[in-house]
């Protein structure tokens, strides 16, 4: 790891999200980039995001991962406390496939983005590498290491389909 601290914050509005969200940490873990995981809902723990959103800076994050479903307010209630990017994850859900959980990301009124990601698992792993696309601009051992990541799965992608 290039950092003992968490470079990365990793928050979810559930327990049910981990399931999805689990794979941001995996890719981030492939990466060697420090992480730290919170189940913290902006419904139903509001004092806990405050704190967490308000220390996030001064305790050495650089990016928030924030997954959520349904009224998914999680990534813009904590882009709205924080100056520090973040990264929104819709889950999957019983609403058009989570058709709900990305408009409530996607749609941020002017001043407060919210970098909205694929729903479900594929914005897990995508939230990912983009925040370690973000860290690489000024930590080279993060940008060898995600140079490295990006040429495996090249190497990987065969060109003739199996049965
Ligand atoms: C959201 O409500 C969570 O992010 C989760 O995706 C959804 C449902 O939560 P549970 O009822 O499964 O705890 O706040």
């Amino acid at each position: 790891m290039s950092d003992k601290r968490p470079l990365v914050g990793i928050i979810m509005g559930s327990q049910s999200d981990w399931a999805t969200m689990r794979h941001s940490k995996e890719t981030l873990d492939k990466l060697m980039i420090t992480n730290e995981t919170l189940v913290v809902s902006a419904h139903r723990t509001p004092s806990r995001l405050t704190k967490y959103a308000t220390g996030a800076k001064k305790n050495g994050l650089k990016v928030i991962i924030a997954g959520a479903g349904m009224a998914a307010a999680l990534p813009g209630a904590t882009a709205a406390i924080t100056p520090i990017p973040v990264l929104g994850v819709p889950m999957e859900g019983k609403v058009m496939g989570g058709l709900d959980s990305i408009l409530s990301m996607v749609q941020m009124p002017a001043g407060i983005p919210v970098g909205t990601l694929a729903v479900g698992r594929s914005g897990a792993i995508n939230a990912a590498i983009m925040a370690a696309s973000i860290l690489a601009l000024s930590d080279p051992t993060i940008s060898r290491n995600l140079e490295k990541f990006r040429a495996n799965q090249t190497a990987s992608v065969i060109e003739t389909p199996q049965n």
